[in-house]
């Protein structure tokens, strides 16, 4: 599989490319199977429609690994969150962790009721073919934890930092149970068939840097550490948006940082290059011309030369982007980055 040897960081034909949110509302073959279930949530738990999803952006893009089609916020749901995805609003959760107490109103073991994320594993396995590898995922703590804090996505992380700065305790609580509940949840993505693993910590941003380390990163390298050990030859993609800024002070066991559109290629491997295959990083929107697109392309390509690098988007694709640029987007990494074989 040209994508798990890319992160294992050995030499590929070509640099491997997948895309985040590669399934989605950009494809009307997504906006009808989205059509057959009730709801958001709906369509992540029944196996068949979910698995059909996964495989859409392999059929139509014939991009290089499918990421199981799920949403990071079905652990927080399990762990007993009330969860409702409102058209045109987003994620909302009907109750939210508000101190101390509201702990107590958690519930163990969410990863145990989470048998539809593995069902759809190991679906989508059985019918990709060989040469396409499958990402398994998860938010991060700090990520899920701003959810089930905020009860919904946030611009100013409010509720989470009133938490972090006057009830530290509390919040490193919480952390650890969603952490505990993630090494479990990815060990059984990795069981049912998952070839390698991605944790997403979109909002890492949101924090000063002395302060991610210590209530965002410090979770990741516990779990990272945790599976590496348990599952060492799978490899782990870890993507902390925002912090260009204190990309050198990253540490961990794992094999793929994630880099976001916000710092050049070029940068991000002069700070981090050596110790981590990079996945990254082209501004989604440059999707919307074509001309900027190849561009684009191409100077990331230039830079990577095909060592160490997954080509992917520097943050999800939007859902009003031409599905024929995410085609010709495949095509143009392949054929640029196959004269650095
Ligand atoms: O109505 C729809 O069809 C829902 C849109 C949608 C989709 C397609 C949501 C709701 N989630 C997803 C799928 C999804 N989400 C995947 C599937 C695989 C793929 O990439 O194709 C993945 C990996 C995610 C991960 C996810 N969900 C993240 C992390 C990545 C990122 O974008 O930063 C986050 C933050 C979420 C929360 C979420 N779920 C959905 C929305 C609209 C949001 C963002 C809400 C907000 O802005 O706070």
């Amino acid at each position: 599989m040209i994508f798990v040897d890319a992160c294992l960081r050995k030499k590929t034909p070509y640099t491997p490319i997948w895309m985040m949110r590669q399934a989605g509302r950009y494809l009307t073959e997504y906006r009808n199977t989205r059509l057959k279930a009730k709801n958001f949530l709906d369509l992540c738990q029944q196996v068949p429609l979910a698995t059909e999803v996964t495989l859409q952006p392999i059929e139509i893009l014939d991009v290089d690994a499918a990421i199981l089609f799920s949403d990071i916020l079905v652990v927080p749901y399990e762990m007993g969150l009330e969860l409702e995805f409102k058209e045109n609003f987003g994620p909302k959760f009907l109750q939210t962790i508000q101190g101390k107490d509201s702990l107590l109103t958690l519930r163990e073991n969410a990863y145990k009721r989470l048998e539809y994320v593995y069902d759809c594993v190991s679906s989508v396995r059985k019918k990709l073919s060989k040469d396409k590898a499958l990402i398994g995922f998860s938010g991060a703590p700090w990520t899920l934890a701003t959810y089930m804090i905020e009860g919904c996505g946030s611009k100013s992380y409010e509720k989470s930092k009133k938490m972090l700065y006057s009830d530290k305790h509390t919040m490193h609580t919480l952390l650890e149970k969603i952490s505990s509940e993630i090494k479990q949840y990815l060990a059984m993505q990795i069981k049912a068939g998952a070839d390698a693993v991605m944790l997403f910590d979109s909002w890492a941003n949101a924090l000063e840097a002395t302060k991610y380390l210590e209530f965002g990163w410090k979770y990741l390298q516990d779990i990272t550490s945790y599976l590496k050990t348990e599952y060492g030859e799978i490899p782990i993609i870890i993507f902390p948006r925002g912090v260009g800024a204190f990309l050198e002070s990253l540490e961990g066991k794992f094999d793929v940082l994630g880099i976001d559109w916000q710092i050049s290629m070029k940068e991000a491997k002069r700070k981090v290059g050596s110790k981590f295959v990079l996945q990254g990083n082209l501004e989604p929107a440059r999707l919307y011309d074509y001309n900027e697109m190849e561009q684009g392309v191409k100077e990331i390509v230039e830079v990577m030369q095909n060592r160490g690098h997954i080509f992917n988007l520097g943050h999800g694709m939007i859902k009003d982007l031409p599905r024929v640029n995410a085609i010709q987007l495949v095509k143009l990494v392949r054929e640029i980055s196959s004269k650095y074989a």
